[in-house]
């Protein structure tokens, strides 16, 4: 079912229940050839989310900054390529939510463990901003912080959980926006993990 949450962001709860196994399979695939790791910001902090990431580019964060790259600095190799049921998922999700031919070109996977977090932060190191951003959520639940557009707005608290989908686009793309600390838990299929992908049209 479909939950309005502003101008542009829409929660399609459930949505990937009937695939999240594949969708694990696919990140265990992903992550033996290019593994999770805690990458440093340029503020000298080492994130408490772990990442990886397939498709064509791959976002990642360095003291240089924060930048999609074709490259995997940890393995030396090129990410891994999208897999078809990601790139399907994330076109029809966006396309029920108005935004046809959406055409990711990234696929960020964060995992988080108990404990972990992402203070609030705008997403916009994509070119084309009027392309929406996809978020499939698996495993153990989290509490979504969604924001305005200064950092000091009000939040609105969110429960994310196994299956969920969020298309973020229109006036909703450039909403602060993070995820309060992982409580513990064990999921039937994830373990001790939440994780999150996110699907961009970087370039
Ligand atoms: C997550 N990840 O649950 C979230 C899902 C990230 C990140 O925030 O940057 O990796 S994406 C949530 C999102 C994206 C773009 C806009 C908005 C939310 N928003 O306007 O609230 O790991
Ligand atoms: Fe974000």
């Amino acid at each position: 079912w479909q939950e309005p949450l502003a101008a542009g962001a829409l929660i399609l709860r459930r949505r990937a229940r009937d695939i999240t196994g594949q969708l694990m399979q696919q990140i265990e695939r992903i992550a033996a050839r290019n593994p999770f790791h805690h990458r440093i910001t340029p503020g000298g902090h080492r994130m408490s989310v772990a990442m990886t990431n397939c498709g064509a580019l791959g976002w990642s964060a360095d003291s240089r900054g924060y930048q999609y790259s074709a490259q995997d600095e940890f393995s030396g190799q090129g990410w891994p390529a999208m897999p078809q049921t990601f790139h399907r998922l994330a076109e029809e999700c966006a396309r029920e939510a108005g935004f046809a031919g959406f055409n990711p070109d990234a696929c960020l996977i964060n995992r988080y463990e108990p404990g972990a977090k992402l203070t609030l932060h705008q997403d916009k190191d994509e070119r084309d901003l009027r392309q929406p951003i996809v978020s499939v959520s698996l495993g153990l639940p989290a509490v979504f912080l969604f924001g305005g557009f200064e950092r000091g707005d009000a939040t609105q608290r969110v429960l994310l959980e196994h299956g969920d989908v969020v298309v973020w686009g229109g006036p909703s793309r450039l909403r602060y926006h993070g995820i309060l600390p992982l409580k513990a838990g064990i999921h039937p299929l994830t373990g001790a993990f939440r994780f999150n992908l996110t699907f961009r049209r970087a370039r």
